[in-house]
């Protein structure tokens, strides 16, 4: 079985806690998996014709003994089996795409395309659509307008669906750079669960969970266990990293290759951006051009760092996420030519116009901690009413204790830099992060007609009253 975590059994195993770190004695032989694809039932190439059917299923992320998940199976492909993430979905750009989701879960449930910019009936929250009750099911529609790395997910329950296993990756392809550029292309689903010393999934949501966001005491890339690349010495690859954790930040890095920002949450930078690591939030993509050392029959390890998000988050740093093998060199590509999209900065309306949002929290009681919009939990909280075409700037404020990652449904926004200049070279993004006692400025152009959500990424949080509606009025 593809995903079977292939481990020596290590005595370490038994210590496996909740929320401990995952023993690291016992580094796994897993190769790292290769996605596969959706099958597309249309054979016209503007078009794509899927089926995603969510389902219960087993899954062996330790040595120890299965777990019970809810995962995505490739309904297309009588051979396909459910597993995490789901399918891979990838489309040139201008495809027009037609899901069909057939939910064999026990409870109702429905698919997001987070960060597509998809009508507002086909955005799969509770005000888009009735979620699917089981046995159900509902075919989306939409084009993939822009390129870009995107990520589909339930948007019922959302903190447990997606820590069940309900994620997957959706690339759009772009003609920036050219196949030949990269000696492969690969999408890292980036997650973590928490898990018990026997393997099976934890079925105990403690009070930190609700607070912090449940951080996992596994990390996962692709649904395995620090799994192996190999990977030519020397060569160039093209990696797309999305983050399905329920709270944790991830600080990646990989020491000994050089890293080059390709694109955003909305695709394309213009200009790529040598850095030395990525920080992704809940929510968030980046994409990267890897440019690899050429020293075969070396190993470098992608970790992930410690991140101070408040409250004293047990977070330590740092942790391996997957080891890279080089091999024999590969073909050394010549030096990367990335010219992208020029973005133009929106027009920024002045101070006096900026609407605030305030992120805020009630910790009082540990045991039900309470997340608030202005000072309001959703559903009480006071719905944004925007006309269409209109450009607005928001300033959020968060006046919690801990980091809060912000998602806007429906649309693509700029940053602002701190002298209220949006900063294009950042790209188009859909979640950032909003640092505690401070404020996030964003500007965009509200044109997506239609009933959207706003709310924080950290899956707890949303559902404990981080989250608000956007109404974009015709
Ligand atoms: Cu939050």
């Amino acid at each position: 079985m593809l995903l079977r975590a292939r481990a020596t059994i290590g005595s370490a195993l038994g210590l496996v806690l909740a929320c401990a770190p995952a023993p690291e004695s016992d580094a796994d032989e897993a190769a790292a998996p290769v996605l596969a694809e959706i099958t597309d039932l249309d054979p016209d190439p503007g078009r794509l014709r899927a089926i995603l059917v969510a389902e219960p299923a087993v899954l062996d992320y330790l040595p120890a003994g299965p777990a019970a998940v809810w995962a995505y199976r490739d309904g297309g492909d009588p051979d396909a089996v459910a597993r995490v993430p789901g399918p891979l979905v990838r489309v040139a750009r201008g495809t027009m795409i037609e899901i069909e989701l057939r939910n064999a879960l026990p409870v109702e449930t429905t698919i997001h395309w987070h960060g597509l910019r998809v009508p507002a009936t086909q955005d799969g929250t509770p005000s888009a659509q009735v979620p699917v009750p089981p046995g159900g099911s509902f075919t989306y529609r939409f084009e993939a307008r822009d390129a870009g790395t995107f990520w589909f997910h339930p948007h019922v329950d959302a903190a447990t669906q997606i820590e069940r296993g309900l994620y997957g990756a959706l690339v759009v392809e772009d003609d920036v750079a050219s196949a030949e550029d990269f000696e492969a292309d690969r999408v890292f689903v980036l997650d973590d669960v928490k898990l018990e010393a026997d393997g099976t999934l934890s079925s105990t949501t403690d009070a930190l969970d609700l607070m912090l966001g449940r951080q996992g005491n596994v990390l996962l890339v692709d649904g395995v266990r620090r799994p192996t690349l190999q990977a030519g010495a020397g060569t160039r690859e093209r990696w797309r990293f999305v983050n399905a954790a329920n709270g944790r930040y991830f600080r990646l890095r990989l020491q000994g290759a050089r890293w080059l920002e390709l694109a955003s949450d909305g695709g394309p930078l213009p200009a790529a951006r040598e850095l030395d690591t990525v920080l992704l939030v809940p929510g968030e993509r980046r994409e990267l051009a890897v440019e690899l050392p050429a020293a075969p029959d070396t190993a470098l390890l992608l970790e992930t760092l410690h991140t101070d998000r408040g409250h004293d988050v047990p977070d330590p740093g740092p942790l391996p996420l997957m080891d890279v093998v080089l091999q024999d060199p590969g073909e050394s590509a010549p030096p990367l030519v990335w010219v992208g999209p020029d973005i133009a900065p929106l027009p920024v309306p002045g101070p006096a116009s900026t609407r605030t949002l305030v992120l805020s929290e009630d910790d009082e009681d540990a045991s039900d901690p309470r997340f608030y919009i202005d000072g309001l939990a959703f559903p009480e909280t006071l719905p944004i009413m925007v006309p269409a075409g209109t450009v607005e700037r928001w300033r959020v404020r968060n006046d919690a204790q801990m980091d809060h990652p912000l998602h806007v449904h429906g649309l693509f926004f700029q940053t602002l830099d701190p002298s209220g200049v949006p900063d294009v070279a950042a790209g188009w993004k859909d979640t950032i992060n909003i640092p505690r006692d401070a404020s996030v400025e964003l500007v965009a152009r509200f044109d997506n007609i239609g009933q959207w959500m706003v709310h924080c990424h950290i899956l707890e949080h949303a559902e404990r009253g981080m989250m608000t509606m956007l109404h974009v009025m015709p």
